[in-house]
């Protein structure tokens, strides 16, 4: 949930240009009952729709298929930005769900989520893999910003109501929520990394972060770590009494840190890729890439965190030393357009589009080229064929809150074959033990793990694939969410201190 849109989702339209999921035919969203008999509304730093030419349809993609038939069986509400600079749009509803929208100016947007959210947090949550920028003004951005969507929450929320906010974005809101109804029981999903105390204490607002999450009942993170980093983070900077099990109490309020690893719809993604026109488009791009023994395939949107430099270098070495042949084995990398406006986005993109310049300069052949790399967004069913295409899957981030790319790929092997080559360093990591796990910072680790996926045998690449679909689909998108729900449920409304 980082970008734009802030949903781990993308446009997804067809390959004929019309969207895949232009409405979402209730039938097919409402097997799944709420977790709880209370109203849910969700905030979000973005609403689950964007503009069609007949006005809104829901956003496609598994996060919110998978909470738009809760909120619209349970009457709730979701809040959150339309994506536009000063669009004070009036409430309105989408195949039934109300929608609430909080305006952001187009200096809020350059302050509060450029600045602070994606240049100050993003960095110092990902390792301090690039230097955060901490600045007063962005501060009180994003402090005006997360006031505004705890107002518009405190004016919305029916009385007990169940209230779930998601991601970096919106961290104050909890406890400002909390100051004006006592009443709610507020959740908060994190779905990028908690940092280690010792990078988190670099924040000049480090203790108005934790007071503010503090707020909540429940917080989830993706992983164990993760919810021990925020309790370690607690516990030294606000001195909250801590328990192994997750609780954390402070000042009369009692929080519990919980774990809830996030997932994909498994069957949407089964679906597209078994479909008539993914397999031949399949076919297609084989043909077009010059039928080789083996495509690399690479889908991240280009961020600094994903590790597709290091990932084109360890190819570049391979090549070089002559353990892959260029007319052999292609390698195929999508790098989504995002944060275009911040600076280390924009290094990021120079040094990719330099490797890969060089990368083709030194191995491609006339019309052949070694790596294909398209600097776009795709259509999502387009991107299901390429998954079905790819024998060997490379997602190697520096530091990864889960990462759905790993799973959209198990899911779409239908056929059972292919092989996930996976940093460990990616959330994902702690399911999908059946991947080619790698640190990616070991280069030759990184090339030895590349050749071990091409060379695996097929039997092998069956029966690793065989344990990772089964672990996908243990615990899809709809399945995150009731568990979520039901843990928040559970938990006792702290009251106001
Ligand atoms: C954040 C956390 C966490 C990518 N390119 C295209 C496209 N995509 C879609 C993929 C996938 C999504 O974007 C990316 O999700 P990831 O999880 O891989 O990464 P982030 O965007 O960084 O997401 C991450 C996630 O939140 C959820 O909690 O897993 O760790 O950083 O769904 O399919 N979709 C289309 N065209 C593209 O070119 N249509």
């Amino acid at each position: 949930m980082s970008d734009t849109p802030d949903l781990p989702v993308v446009e997804r339209r067809r390959t004929d240009g019309t969207p895949a999921d232009r409405t979402i035919p209730p039938a097919e969203l409402d097997p799944l009952r709420a977790p709880t008999d209370r109203p849910i509304v969700i905030a979000a730093n973005r609403l689950p729709v964007m503009r069609t030419d007949d006005g809104w349809s829901p956003s496609p993609g598994g996060l919110v298929r998978a909470l738009y038939p809760m909120l619209r069986e349970s009457g709730g509400t979701w809040v959150g930005w339309t994506g536009d600079a000063d669009d004070a749009a009036e409430p309105f509803s989408v195949e039934g769900v109300d929608l609430h929208p909080v305006a952001v100016s187009a200096e809020e947007m350059e302050l509060y989520y450029e600045g602070f959210s994606n240049d100050a947090l993003w960095p110092l949550y990902h390792d301090a893999l690039r230097e955060s920028t901490y600045s007063g003004e962005q501060w009180d951005a994003y402090q005006a910003v997360n006031e505004r969507f705890a107002i518009a929450l405190a004016n919305i929320a029916p009385e007990n109501s169940v209230v779930w906010i998601h991601d970096y974005q919106l961290q104050l809101v909890p406890a400002m929520l909390r100051r004006q109804r006592p009443d709610l029981t507020i959740g908060f999903f994190l779905h990028i990394p908690f940092p280690p105390a010792e990078l988190f204490t670099r924040l000049p607002w480090r203790d108005e972060i934790i007071q503010g999450l503090l707020g909540c009942d429940l917080i989830g993170f993706q992983r164990p770590k993760d919810a021990a980093n925020f309790q370690a983070a607690a516990s030294q900077l606000l001195d909250a009494d801590t328990d192994p099990d997750g609780t954390i109490r402070l000042d009369g309020g009692t929080t519990i840190a919980g774990v809830f690893p996030i997932s994909i719809d498994v069957t949407e993604v089964e679906e597209i890729a078994a479909g008539r026109a993914t397999r031949q488009r399949t076919s297609q791009i084989r043909a077009r890439l010059g039928d080789p023994e083996v495509i690399m395939l690479g889908v991240d949107r280009l961020d600094y965190t994903k590790g597709i430099g290091l990932r084109l270098k360890a190819f570049a070495q391979l090549l070089e030393d002559e353990r892959l042949d260029p007319t052999r084995h292609v390698m195929v990398q999508v790098a989504t357009p995002t944060r275009e406006a911040v600076e280390h986005y924009q290094d990021e993109r120079a040094e990719i589009e330099r490797l890969v310049g060089e990368i083709n300069g030194r191995f491609s052949r006339i019309g052949l080229p070694v790596v294909h790399y398209l600097y776009q967004t795709l259509p999502y069913d387009e991107l299901v064929a390429l998954y079905r295409a790819g024998d060997v899957m490379l997602v190697t981030p520096f530091r990864d809150g889960m990462n759905l790319v790993a799973k959209e790929y198990c899911a779409a092997h239908i056929d059972g074959d292919g092989v996930l080559v996976l940093s460990e360093f990616a959330g994902a990591a702690d399911e999908l033990t059946e991947a080619v796990q790698v640190n990616p910072h070991d280069d030759r680790a990184l090339q030895d793990a590349i050749v071990e996926a091409v060379e695996m045998h097929r039997h092998e690449r069956r029966g690793r694939m065989e344990g990772l679909r089964n672990q996908i689909r243990k615990s899809d998108v709809q399945g995150w969410a009731a568990r979520f729900l039901a843990a928040l449920d559970a938990t006792t409304p702290t009251t106001t201190p």
